[in-house]
């Protein structure tokens, strides 16, 4: 297998985000050295003609990936859902994660989401009974990094109810990231909706699936975010370092 890298993109405008800078985009790849140039270039695109604004700042961090540090997994089933307001959205969210997560635990997190008035580059972490926040990484939250799919991303889904939906770079970042995150132990849902003011899909993840959900923000919004509910009997520690640090690619087709 050809040398493997991972590559990472942070942007923002008004300075660094360690100099008070708000964030304006990130994203990351895991792709060998022949197309580390095209990606490179492809992420400074994407900081430089954002929606949330111009990027005066763009930070892109490269490093080998050892081959034996590669964890394998496949990707979430994708659920998607009929709904047509926020209320009906967020109804359906709570009632989904009331599966895997207490309703106080929901509650924290919606409010938690609700009542950010600037976007955190992170996500938080909560216990999955009493709700109460576990990382202690304030504003900056905590960032899940190094994975990707092998290969390209399919064009099309099919859902669990045999829909075929096409496949956006929304779509496709999340379902790898949500992936990543519920392969990682401890961690029993997730919820989150984006950051894009012209993007108001959102998702939970819990129970293996990926669950869809439209409506999850008013359009125009600026603010987004994640919270991943934990199992309070691992350490949170663990789960950081599963998150932050370990590669994972996210295999479509069967190996
Ligand atoms: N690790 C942890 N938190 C993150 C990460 C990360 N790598 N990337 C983003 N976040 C947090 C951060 O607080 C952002 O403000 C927030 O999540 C939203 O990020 O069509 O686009 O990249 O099915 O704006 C979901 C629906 C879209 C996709 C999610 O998130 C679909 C999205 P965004
Ligand atoms: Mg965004």
């Amino acid at each position: 297998m050809n040398t493997l890298y991972s590559i990472r993109m942070r942007s923002a405008e008004g300075g660094a985000h360690e100099h008070g800078g708000r964030h304006i985009s990130g994203a990351e790849r895991i792709v060998d050295e022949k197309t580390l140039k095209i990606i490179a270039q492809q992420l400074i695109d994407r900081a430089l003609h954002h929606s949330k604004g111009t990027a005066d700042f763009i930070n892109i961090c490269i490093e080998k990936i050892e081959p034996h540090q590669i964890q394998y997994i496949r990707p979430l089933a994708v659920a998607i859902y009929e709904s047509n307001t926020i209320d009906e959205s967020h109804a359906l969210a709570k009632d989904l994660l009331c599966q895997s997560v207490s309703a106080k635990a929901v509650e924290c997190a919606f409010s938690f989401l609700q009542s950010l008035n600037t976007n955190m580059r992170g996500a938080i972490l909560l216990d999955s009974q009493t709700g109460e926040r576990l990382d202690r990484t304030g504003q900056k939250g905590i960032r899940v990094t190094r994975m990707d799919v092998i290969g390209k991303h399919p064009s099309y889904i099919v859902t669990t109810d045999n829909t075929e939906i096409p496949v956006n770079t929304h779509l496709a970042e999340a379902l790898v990231l949500a992936s990543k995150v519920q392969s990682c132990k401890g961690i029993v849902g997730e919820l989150c909706w984006s950051d894009d003011p012209d993007y108001t899909v959102g998702y939970v993840a819990c129970n293996g699936k990926y669950h869809r959900l439209q409506h999850m923000k008013p359009l125009g919004s600026e603010i987004g975010g994640r919270v991943f509910f934990i199992d309070s009997h691992v350490s949170v520690e663990s789960v950081e370092s599963y998150l932050e640090s370990q590669a994972v690619l996210v295999t479509w087709q069967d190996r």
